[in-house]
């Protein structure tokens, strides 16, 4: 007995609560199943174990690179100025919560697990459930426990006596929205990618399918009753782009020049003697340079960052099939957005990510004009994963047209949306909020149907959200299951109709 507890103990204290290792243990498992070589299993399990280590210190320098800035706003303009992003999102979570709730960040890494089981018990029982997705993007998981966290303890302060019963409403809630949101995402993406067998499990879901399904009516190919074509689709691949317009392929040189601009501007504003008082740099420096150097950090350390999760996403979607195979049939894994930006236009990547970022930029001078206690500052995971993902899905359904007007709505969503909740739940007070498209949309209006109808409306939400591939698996009954089991034959079925 006492053995037994000593190594739960260890589990829990090194291994459940410490991503990098949680994630390690799931592709463990993963290869396990799969019969994989014991060297393979060895080498992937610290290949996801790195990954994600790497991508803590990617983290924590964009972190720490911004904390003077953050600083100086606050000091010289009195400002509450919230940078949205998953990264200070989850910081600000680690920062507040304690202080506001009296709760510890540990209980988030149970959350993470238990919301986890929710989602494979989704799965496993799919005929009746009709989930077909398992989330793997472990860090967005953490960023979104945590967030979910706050939001429902905010919600319904009554489960605060209560943390196992907390633990439990909170994981339903969760678990289904990481299986019907990722569930969401499996039609546009085998028709993106032509059958490649995943879906997305990242902060954009809803706004995937809502983008998809807005692009089809407002934007898409229309035919009339002879079936000739009366509204073409013209797509960003059919565009002769000016030769300039290349640079901004590359994330690195995309994220220097944008960066450079906004915090670059920033920082004049604030003014040198604010970081000289305060340590960040020395009089003899020059200012300029001081600015340029910082800015050119975040796209370092964005760039770090990204390796990490270049490096265990793979291992996870690989070690994921002992688990589909094994424990849950007609099933494929949700992915991170960024595996689709090998597939369809890639230069809808950069316009859906520049539409998204003026439809940011316009939110924020709003902001600024009607005098909003709140001030939004763009953070550089929503302004680009959220409105590029979006804007590949819309151009392949509506073209170029679509692909800017939406994720420019889209822009302006996150802002607006993530303002009037940071504001409200009080995590504006620790200078981050998620602020992805779904958690700047989706998850506030939960969060005001809980706070207003307190357990009653915690059962609504979740009854609300498995209502939904129910709906759908209503609408086509055949092609379904189709879709993810055996896409050729899905599309001579589709043909045929
Ligand atoms: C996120 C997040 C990241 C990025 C990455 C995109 O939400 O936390 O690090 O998006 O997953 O590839």
């Amino acid at each position: 007995m006492q053995i037994l507890n000593a190594i739960w103990t260890f589990f829990a204290t090194y291994i459940l609560q410490k991503a990098p290792y949680m994630i390690g243990f799931l592709v463990l498992v993963g290869y396990v199943l799969k019969k994989e070589k014991w060297y393979n299993t060895l080498g992937g399990t610290l290949k996801a174990i790195i990954g994600m280590l790497i991508l803590n210190v990617g983290s924590g320098g964009l972190t720490s690179n911004f904390r003077p800035i953050l600083a100086g706003l606050r000091e010289r303009f009195n400002l509450t100025a919230v940078v949205i992003d998953p990264y200070y999102g989850q910081n600000a979570v680690t920062a507040g919560v304690e202080e506001v709730f009296g709760k510890g960040f540990s209980n988030v890494m149970i959350l993470l697990l238990v919301a986890f089981i929710v989602n494979i018990l989704l799965v496993r029982f799919n005929k009746l459930t009709k989930c077909r997705t398992l989330f793997t993007t472990g860090h967005v998981q953490v960023q979104q426990a945590s967030t979910a966290y706050w939001l429902i303890m905010f919600a319904i302060p009554a489960l605060l006596t209560n943390d196992i019963l907390m633990i439990v409403c909170m994981s339903i809630v969760l678990g289904a929205y990481w299986a019907v949101g990722s569930n969401l995402t499996v039609k546009p993406m085998q028709e993106l990618t032509d059958g490649a067998g995943f879906a997305i499990a990242h902060q954009q879901m809803f706004g995937i399918r809502l983008g998809y399904w807005a692009a089809d009516k407002l934007f898409g190919e229309k035919k009339d009753k002879n079936g000739n074509v009366t509204r073409k689709v013209k797509k960003v691949g059919d565009l002769e782009m000016p030769g300039f317009f290349s640079i901004f392929n590359e994330n690195m040189v995309c994220t220097a020049i944008l960066m450079t601009v906004f915090f670059g501007t920033i920082m004049a504003i604030i003014g040198k003697p604010f970081f000289v008082e305060n340590g960040y740099t020395t009089d003899g420096t020059n200012f300029a340079w001081y600015c340029f150097d910082k800015c050119l950090n975040f796209a370092v350390y964005l760039a770090i960052l990204q390796l990490g999760v270049r490096t265990f996403v793979t291992e996870l979607t690989q070690s994921f099939q002992g688990i589909a195979d094994k424990l849950l049939p007609s099933s494929i894994p949700g992915v991170d957005c960024a595996v689709c930006y090998g597939f369809g236009d890639s230069n809808a990547v950069t316009f859906g990510f520049l539409a998204g970022l003026v439809g940011q930029l316009v939110a924020i001078v709003t902001l600024i004009l009607i005098g909003s206690p709140t001030l939004i500052i763009c953070g550089f995971v929503p302004v680009f994963f959220d409105n590029a993902t979006i804007g590949l899905v819309a151009n392949e359904k509506g073209g170029i047209k679509a692909c800017l007007v939406i994720p420019f709505i889209s822009g302006l969503i996150q802002v607006f949306g993530s303002a009037l909740i940071a504001g409200w739940c009080g995590m504006a007070a620790y200078g981050g909020y998620l602020g992805m498209f779904d958690w700047a949309t989706v998850w506030p209006l939960m969060t005001v149907v809980m706070k207003y109808l307190g357990y009653v409306g915690l059962i609504l939400c979740a009854v609300a959200l498995l209502a939904i591939p129910q709906i759908e698996y209503r609408m086509d009954k055949k092609g379904y299951f189709l879709i993810t089991e055996d896409y050729e034959a899905y599309k001579e079925y589709k043909a045929s109709k």
